[in-house]
This record gives C-alpha cells, structure tokens and sequence, in this order.
C-alpha cells in the first residue's frame, strides 16, 4: 500500500516535472528554427562573447546580433510537405557583429547556443559597420560645445545652443581617410518643439568617432552657383510646423472630416500560431532583425488541398537614397539606410487606430542595444485585414443581374523612421493569388540653406524662404527566394510587341497585331536586365518541372515593376562605388545562405557585383534561383511636400501567370451572398 502510494507520488511528481518542461519548453525554448532570436538567446550569445575578449580592457560595441538562419537545403523538403520541422534539425545559433570600443576594430562572431560555444570568431578588416549605435550617445553636445560651432550658430541667428540640434549623421563613403568619419548636419530651433527641418544651418561638421573629434568644418553652398554664405545671411526663421497643437490647436483642424469605422463584427479570418500566419488559403512565417526589419518565410497558397510553395524568403535587402545637387559637399548626400541604419532598428511602435485600423494584430520584436542588452520593439509590425474593393463583377447582359466579389487583403507592415523621412513597408496579399509590396514614403524632406535670394539652381525647390529640398531618388532592393512549386526554377523577361509586318502584309494584314516574346535568361549574365516600361516588361519566374495542365507550359509567377527613371548619377562616379548592385533592375542568382544584402554586409561593394564578376556564364535555368529587384521613385519635390509629405508610394506586383488552373479567387462569397 504504502509502496503503492510512494509509486503514485514519484509517478505524479515525474507527471509534473514533465509538465513544467512543457511549459518551460514553449515560453523558452524557440519552436522553430527560423524563429528569431529571443531575449535569451542574446543574452546567452552576449555573455559567451564578453568571456571571448582578448582583454578585459576591451570594450565591445554589439552593432549586429541576429539569428544565423539555418540553411535553406535543410528546411527544403518540410516547405516542400508543409510540414513542421523539429526544433533540432539545426541549432539554434546567433551571428554577432561588434566593434571594439577604443579601436573601432570590427569582428564577427557565431555563437552555437545549444552547445554554449564560440563557433567562430574573425576580425574583419577594412570595414565600415552600419551605423546603428543604439545606446550610445551621438557625439551630439561634442558637436555643439565646440568654440567655432557655437560661433557660427550665433552668426546664423541661434546663438543660445539648447535651440541648435545635430539633426542628421551620415557616413562620407569616397573619403579614404577612413573607416571612422561621420558628418553631422545643424539645425536651429525657435522653441523646443518647433520643427527643426524649418531652420537649417549652412555648414557641417565632420567628426572622427574614434578620437572623438571634430576633424572639420565646412560650410555649405548657399547661392546658385557653388559659392557660400560669406556677406553674413541668416538662417531661415519661418516656421514649418505640421504639428497642430502648434498652429493654433484644434480650431486649426478641419471640421467637416467625419470617422469612419473598420471593423470585423465576426472576428478576423487570419490565424496566427508563434510566427506563422494563415489566411485562408495563404501560409507563411515571418521574421524580423534590425537591419530588414520584417521578413518573410515559406509563403505557400492552398490550392484545393496541396499546399504549393512560392517564395522560400523575402526580404526588403538594402535601400539607396542619392541627391542630385552637384554642389560639393552636397555630393555626400547619398544615404543607404538598410545597410547603414536598419530598418529593423529604426522601426516605430504601430498603434491601433492610428496607424492601422480594424482588428490589427501587432508583433513584438527582441532586438539589442549597443551594449547587447536585449530591447524589446514594442508593436513593431502589425498584421491585419482590409477592404480593398472590388475584385471582380459581371452583370449578365440578359437579366441585368450579376455578382460583384470585394476583394479583401492580407497585410504585414512595419514602419520606419529613418531621421526626417519615414518609410512604411506593406505586404499585401489578396484572395485571387496576387501579392503586392507597397513602401510608403511621408515624413519630413531634407532641406538645406540658401542666402537671401538665392534658388535652388535647378536641383531642388523653394519650401519656404531661404528653405531648399534638393532633388533626389529612392531606390529599395527587394530580395526574392522564389521557389515556384518547388525550388528548381527559371526566369524570363515577357515583353509586348507588335506583330512584325505592316499593314497589308501576309503576316499582319490589318496592322493590329501584336504578340509576346518570352527570352528564357539562360546565365547569370544574362540575368542582369532592367525595366522596360515601353515594351511593358515583366518577369516570370517559371518551374519548368511543373507543367500547367491546361496551358501545357511551365506554371509560373510574374513580378510586375513600377516605372521609374534609373539611377541618375553618372556611372563613373565616385558615388557610386558602394552600389554597384544598382546598376541593373534585377539580378538573378543562385541561392546562396550567406548572400543577403546587394551591396554586401559592409556596403563594401563585395554584393551582387562581385559575387557574379566570375559567374557570369554560370547557368541560371531550372535552378534555385533569388531574384533582386531594385525599385523606387523620384523625388521631384514640390512645396505641398511642406512641411510634411503626404505619402507617395512605390512597389511591385506578384502575380501568378497561368500558375492556378483558374481565377483562384472563383470561390470568395459575392457580397450580400453571406446574409
Ligand atoms: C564606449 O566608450 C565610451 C567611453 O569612451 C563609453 O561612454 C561608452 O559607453 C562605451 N560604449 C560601449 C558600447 O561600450
Ligand atoms: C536658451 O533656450 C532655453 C530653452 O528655450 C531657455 O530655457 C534658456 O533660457 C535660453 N537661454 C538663453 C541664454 O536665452
Ligand atoms: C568587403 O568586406 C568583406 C568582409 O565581409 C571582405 O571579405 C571583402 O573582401 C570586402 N570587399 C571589398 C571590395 O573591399
Ligand atoms: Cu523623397
């Protein structure tokens, strides 16, 4: 008896234990291993380094911890059965990236967490990290204590410095004294909160970060031609607030603006499990570090009950920002803020109601401070449903009766905040297969200085008096993985062209013809094209494995590009070096797990060119393929962008090209049909 009960007591308390493990196991232990990191994980990995130190003098700088992803060959086959892979089919591991402290040496480091142990450890020379260093002031009251700065703060007009802020840091990339400079841009306030955008001064400083000092500075051009503020102007005074507490509060605002509501009487109609998502027939993971901010795995669509996969990652991968006054210094002005800032690290809070409406859900994100501290990104990208009208109608020519099916979307975005400008980032998906990515640009433009009754020159436009927003372009790179039912694809370009002959000839006798053509990009070589918006170019990523049942052509997926004008600086110039990955609208290579960013990890120029420069012939067909599409806008701006821009948007389609053996969407319930 007493035996009996002892068995029972150590049964329940083995019971018990193992439920604690369970517990234990799905708050601690990531369930799957393209999670990223946790808390913990950090913690874990940013202890195993500091024990690493050479020293104990040395003080590291974390720039980078990021989950290592475990490799596509191994996570294949259970996209390919949508199944769950174990936990352990790859361990958990952590790549870190840091700078030392006093020296700005830079080193990566992989952590293998499961076996508590340094993986590897190298020093990686003649490298710029990104310029993240959250946590660690900016040399900001450096900048503003100094004699000369002060100055000619007061010269401008803003002689008391708790109205002067540093409001903008870039890296100089042509200047080969080194790894280390950063240049600052000044600005002048009114009142604490007043917009400082409105007031910029006409110089700016350049500051070594690692003898953390001043090493010059500059004036700026402030008239037409490229000469400076040398007969005493001040800096502009005007106010540009968008703030309306600021404009005379709520009498300021319009009155005739009436709500109108989001809502989901019945609930939402998207599940999500850990990082999975599914809506109805659409599957996928996501995924966030601070320099992609969200990225998204395994996205596969229900298609009568087989899953067939589409795109093993996605990823926005690097961004470029150029201006186009050619006045020096403004030629420094060219901003990469992926590779540079992170639009993970830099990603903003989303709040219901006001960034997203209707029943959002909202994602943390676990990301670091310069010290390795794990941070968490409050509601760091949000998920939620939309309305997004018609998506397809007919009324019956006999009875004047028909259906009318509105369409309803899927959308993944994150927001970031990237010194004056603002970027949202959307991934849209719709019931009839499509998905859209959409960056949304609104914030704040860059404005610089001009002498009274100077122009802008031809390279920017007039904001306000003596107020200038220089001319410039927005380019995203988006990094696609596509596995097309099954990771062995090809790509072509589709143009559309008028059928060859004129009128009257045998073939074209009426002159209306016209017709595609499909060129299969064969090589890497070849994979190199850009956008031709005249010919109405698009590309299809097809599985030449996957024969479509009725068209009896390989099924396939088309990636349709927004127009825009290229690149517009010269191609010899200097400027240019770090992005050589702009130098085509898409690129096409093989996937490999350690090519992420277009203009590599360091913007060093060692991405997209170089990782092609031997490969050129290397053949592309019926590989596993990654597509890098570069994509953006111009900005030709205009004083309604004042004092703060209403978004302007830009993006691509996919579209399935005879992928489904019908309109996908056949079965989405017409309206009034759920009554
Ligand atoms: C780097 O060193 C400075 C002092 O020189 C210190 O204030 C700062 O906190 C250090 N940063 C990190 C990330 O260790
Ligand atoms: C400088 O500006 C701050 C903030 O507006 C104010 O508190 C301070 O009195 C000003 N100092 C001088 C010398 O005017
Ligand atoms: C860029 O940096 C990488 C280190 O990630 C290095 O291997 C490569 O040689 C560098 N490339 C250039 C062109 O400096
Ligand atoms: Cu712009």
């Amino acid at each position: 008896m007493v035996k009996l009960r002892g068995g029972i007591l150590y049964f329940s308390v083995l019971i018990s234990i193992w439920y604690m493990l369970m517990l234990s196991n799905s708050l601690l232990i990531v369930a799957h291993p393209l999670d990223p990191l946790t808390s913990e994980e950090i913690q874990k990995a940013v202890s195993l380094t500091e024990k690493s130190k050479e020293s104990p003098d040395i003080s590291y700088i974390y720039n980078y911890i990021a989950l290592k992803e475990p490799p596509k060959a191994l996570m294949l086959s259970y996209f390919r059965s949508d199944t769950e892979p174990p936990t352990h089919v790859y361990p958990r591991k952590a790549f870190l990236m840091l700078i030392e402290n006093s020296t700005y040496n830079v080193h990566e480091v992989v952590v293998n967490l499961n076996a508590n142990r340094i993986e590897s450890k190298i020093r990686v020379y003649g490298v710029r990290p990104m310029f993240y260093i959250g946590g660690v002031p900016l040399p900001t009251e450096s900048i503003k204590s100094d004699a000369r700065v002060q100055e000619k703060c007061a010269k401008l007009g803003y002689p008391n410095m708790t109205l002067v802020v540093v409001s903008q840091a870039y890296d100089i990339v042509t200047d080969n004294r080194g790894d280390k400079l950063s240049f600052f841009l000044l600005n002048g306030l009114n009142f604490k909160m007043d917009n400082p955008y409105a007031h910029p001064l006409d110089f700016f400083v350049a500051y070594d970060l690692t003898t953390k000092s001043i090493l010059k500075i500059q004036d700026l051009p402030t008239h037409d031609d490229f000469s400076v503020n040398n007969e005493g102007n001040t800096a502009p005074k005007m106010e540009g607030n968008y703030d309306y507490t600021l404009r005379g509060g709520k009498a300021f605002l319009r009155h005739d603006d009436k709500p109108i509501l989001v809502s989901s009487p019945e609930g939402v109609s998207y599940k999500i499990r850990g990082n999975e998502i599914q809506w109805q027939k659409w599957k996928m993971r996501v995924g966030f570090n601070g320099r992609e901010g969200l990225i998204l795995y395994t996205v596969n669509y229900n298609d009568g009950g087989t899953r067939r996969p589409i795109l093993y990652r996605a990823s926005l991968a690097e961004m470029f920002v150029p201006y186009g006054d050619p006045r020096p210094p403004y030629h420094v002005k060219v901003w990469f803020d992926i590779g540079k800032y992170g639009v993970g690290y830099t990603a903003a809070e989303q709040r219901n109601g006001e960034d997203v409406l209707g029943s959002a859900a909202f994602f943390d994100s676990i990301l670091h401070d310069a010290y390795g501290n794990p941070m968490r990104y409050k509601n760091v990208f949000s998920v939620r449903e939309e309305e997004a009208g018609i998506l397809w109608k007919h009324v019956d020519f006999r009875t004047k009766e028909g259906f009318v099916v509105r369409s309803h979307r899927l959308v993944l975005s994150t927001i970031a905040t990237v010194g004056n400008y603002d970027y949202g980032f959307n991934w849209e998906f719709y019931q009839d297969g499509s998905i859209q990515f959409v960056a949304q640009l609104t914030g704040i433009v860059s404005t610089n200085m001009m002498a009274v009754n100077a122009t802008p020159a031809g390279h920017g436009t007039t904001m306000a008096p003596q107020v200038n927003a220089q001319y410039h372009q927005h380019f995203f790179t988006a990094r696609l993985d596509m596995d097309v039912d099954g990771d062995a694809n090809s790509v072509s370009t589709l143009d559309i062209k008028p059928v060859q002959g004129n009128s009257g000839s045998a073939t074209n006798p009426y002159g209306q013809g016209f017709t595609t053509s499909q060129t299969v990009l064969q090589t890497v070589g070849e994979g190199r094209t850009t956008i031709d918006p005249l010919k109405g170019r698009t590309w299809v990523v097809t599985n030449p494995n996957s024969p479509h049942k009725v068209t009896n052509k390989p099924v396939g997926w088309k990636l349709m590009p927004h127009s825009y004008p290229p690149v517009l600086m010269k191609a010899d110039s200097p400027m240019r070096k770090n992005a050589g990955f702009m130098a085509y609208d898409m690129w096409v290579t093989l996937q490999n797990d350690d090519q992420l960013y277009p203009g590599g990890f360091y913007l060093n120029n060692s991405g997209l060119p170089e990782w092609v420069r031997d490969k050129l012939g290397e053949t592309i067909e019926n590989k596993d393929i990654v597509l890098w599409h570069n994509f953006g806008l111009t900005h030709i701006t205009r004083v309604e962008d004042y004092p703060i821009m209403p978004v302007e948007t830009t993006g691509f389609w996919l579209k399935p090209f005879n992928f489904f053996k019908e309109n996908p969407s056949i079965d989405v319930p017409p309206a009034g049909s759920q009554n």
